[in-house]
């Protein structure tokens, strides 16, 4: 079997970076392709697609989309997707999550639009991002926090999401705080999709956000984990 290829954009991590931290994690060899969006518009018109979306997981000539299956094909893999079925429903209701928030956080950025008979993202306004920015850091994002936090005080004396071992779950909150940590790269990099230039950005999320000391714990926990930590040293959020 050949290693699995992970598509996505070039310019930064977003919806592949679940995906990668579990086949690290899970020491799991992969081929990590960033694309540009020349290339990305050659793969959709050519029908390389499924959603015309990326990212996507080639594994031996077939094509996975959507980046809750193919996170979910990686945790099976990597052996953190749970074997007991209400615990596995209970990782994939908190990945189900991430997505939704992921989806809020991108829809800050862009609308979906019908255009040529093509549904595509359309780029907001940027005075329009930061309103929305500011709504989601001020109340969506610490909503889900506490939400999260709740989650790991009630799965019995364990420092993480569900059970008492590390599983997907806890690497789909990772990544989210990661994402929306303060000193993230992805706000101060002009050739990201994140960066708001002169003069309504930059923007940078509040350092004021909630700082919960379950949730933190847990990000401590993984953060340390050495390949994790070799990982984010060369691929810094
Ligand atoms: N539900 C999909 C959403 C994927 C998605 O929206 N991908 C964006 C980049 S983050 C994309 O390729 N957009 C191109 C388009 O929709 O025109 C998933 O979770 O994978």
């Amino acid at each position: 079997m050949n290693n699995p290829i992970l598509f996505y954009y070039n310019d930064g991590k977003g919806r592949a970076e679940l995906s990668r931290l579990i086949f690290i994690y899970g020491d799991i060899s992969f081929e990590d392709k960033g694309i540009s969006f020349q290339e990305y518009f050659q793969m959709r018109d050519s029908g390389q697609l499924p959603f015309e979306q990326l990212p996507i997981l080639q594994v031996d000539g077939t094509t996975i989309s959507q980046s809750c299956a193919i996170a979910r094909y990686a945790a099976k893999k990597a052996g953190l997707y749970p074997n007991d079925n209400v615990q596995a429903a209970q990782t994939d209701m908190i990945v189900d999550a991430w997505r939704d928030i992921l989806d809020i956080f991108y829809g800050c950025y862009v609308d979906r639009v019908v255009d040529n008979g093509r549904l595509v993202m359309k780029m907001r306004e940027p005075k329009v991002k930061l309103e929305k920015l500011n709504e989601f850091f001020d109340t969506t994002w610490s909503m889900h926090l506490r939400r999260f936090e709740k989650m790991i005080s009630s799965s019995s004396n364990s420092p993480f999401l569900v059970g008492d071992s590390l599983t997907w779950a806890d690497l789909a909150l990772f990544d989210l705080l990661c994402t929306f940590d303060e000193n993230a790269n992805l706000w101060k990099t002009e050739s990201t999709f994140f960066y708001i230039p002169d003069p309504y950005g930059p923007y940078r999320p509040s350092a004021e956000i909630l700082k919960l000391p379950l949730v933190n714990e847990l990000s401590k926990i993984i953060k340390q984990t050495p390949s994790i930590k070799t990982w984010l040293t060369s691929h810094p959020y």
